[in-house]
């Protein structure tokens, strides 16, 4: 079961990184509490998570993120854990790690595919990261011609091998699995 305050859990590790087990504080943390945190833990590095550019849209990715994170599907994430989840956005980690990290994100309710509704609900909310507003038909347009490109299999759903497929022709999809320092 996702939990809309997880993200705030995952957030805490921030100062209490000599416990094993991250608790849950008060308030809403930024999704950029990951980039936050990342500075807490390399001071002396700029880290921004690419997902993330502002705050107010980041739930679906939030909650997602916590269960990728949450290796022991406990509802807490270890340090160690966490550490581990998120080396798979470095700059050095393969390709292969990302683009399964990006599958098993966008396989919302992890049927094994990415259907055409998750897509959907990823693709509106990576424009309400980005600020942009689209007409429904533009945002219909865009994703029927995705789904197209994707969908090499033509059954109207992303398996695991079309997305493989897709990224190695598109590496730009990776661009946001990826941190970024500054
Ligand atoms: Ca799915
Ligand atoms: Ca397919």
């Amino acid at each position: 079961m996702l939990s809309p305050n997880r993200f705030d859990l995952l957030c805490t590790v921030v100062g209490e990184q000599e416990n094993d087990v991250v608790s849950p504080r008060k308030g809403r943390v930024a999704a950029g509490g990951v980039a936050e945190l990342m500075q807490q833990l390399k001071p002396k590095e700029e880290f921004q998570l690419g997902v993330f550019r502002n705050s107010s849209n980041q739930n679906l990715f939030a909650d997602r993120l916590f269960d990728l994170f949450d290796a022991k599907h406990n509802g807490a994430i270890e340090f160690g854990d966490f550490v581990r989840s998120l080396s798979v956005f470095h700059p050095g980690a393969p390709a292969s790690d990302k683009t399964e990290f990006l599958f098993r994100l966008y396989d919302l309710r992890q049927s094994g595919y990415i259907s055409l509704e998750e897509l959907k609900e990823m693709l509106l909310a990576l424009l309400g990261e980005s600020d942009l507003t689209l007409p429904n038909d533009t945002v219909e347009f865009i994703l029927e011609e995705t789904m197209m490109k994707v969908d090499s299999k033509g059954d109207g759903k992303i398996d695991e091998e079309e997305w493989g497929e897709f990224v190695k022709n598109n590496p730009s999809v990776l661009k946001n699995m990826t941190l970024l320092l500054d």
